[in-house]
C-alpha cells in the first residue's frame, strides 16, 4: 500500500465556485474524491490537503518525510515565485509529481517558468482533474519501479 498526499495551494479552494469560464465546474472536493477512488485502484492510500498559505505548503511537505511515499502537489500560482517551497521539495526526500489543470506552457509567460519542475520527479499539466489521475498512476509506477531495485 502506498501512501500518497494530494497537496494543493493558493485559491483551489475556489475551483467550481468561481471563474468557471477559466478553471471549469469541477469541485476542489471533485478532485479529491476522484483521488482517493483511482487511488484505490492503484492500492494507495490518499490523503489530501489544501492551503492558501506557503508556509502551510512548506509544513506539509516537511511533514511528509518518512511518512507519505510520494506526493502529488498543485502548487498554484506559488509554482511560478517560489524557491522557498522548491527547497522545502528538495530536502523532504520524498518523490512528487506536479500537476496544474490548465496547460501553463500554453498560457502567459509568466506561467511558463516552474520552481517546482526542477525538483519534481515530473510534470502533468492540461488534462483538468484528469492531471491528478494521471499523476497518481506515474507516482505508483515510479514507486513500483524504484522499489523493485
Ligand atoms: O492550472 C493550474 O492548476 C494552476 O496551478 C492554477 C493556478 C495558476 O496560478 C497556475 O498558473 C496554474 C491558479 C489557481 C486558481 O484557482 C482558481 C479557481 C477558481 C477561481 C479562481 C482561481
Amino acid at each position: 500500500m502506498q501512501k500518497i498526499l494530494v497537496l494543493n495551494g493558493p485559491n483551489l479552494n475556489l475551483l467550481g465556485k468561481r471563474q468557471p469560464e477559466v478553471y471549469g465546474s469541477t469541485t476542489l472536493k471533485m478532485i479529491e474524491d476522484l483521488c482517493v477512488a483511482h487511488g484505490q485502484t492503484l492500492d494507495q492510500t490518499v490523503t489530501h490537503f489544501q492551503t492558501n498559505h506557503e508556509g502551510a505548503l512548506i509544513d506539509a511537505i516537511h511533514a511528509a518525510r518518512g511518512v507519505q511515499d510520494g506526493i502529488v502537489l498543485n502548487a498554484g500560482g506559488y509554482t511560478h515565485t517560489s524557491v522557498a517551497l522548491m527547497d522545502a521539495i528538495s530536502s523532504a526526500e520524498v518523490p512528487v509529481i506536479e500537476v496544474h489543470l490548465s496547460n501553463i506552457h500554453a498560457r502567459e509567460a509568466f506561467r511558463h517558468k516552474s520552481y517546482i519542475a526542477a525538483v519534481a520527479i515530473g510534470q502533468v499539466c492540461g488534462f483538468g482533474a484528469q492531471s491528478y489521475v494521471l499523476a497518481l498512476s506515474a507516482l505508483a509506477a515510479h514507486l513500483a519501479e524504484r522499489d523493485a531495485g
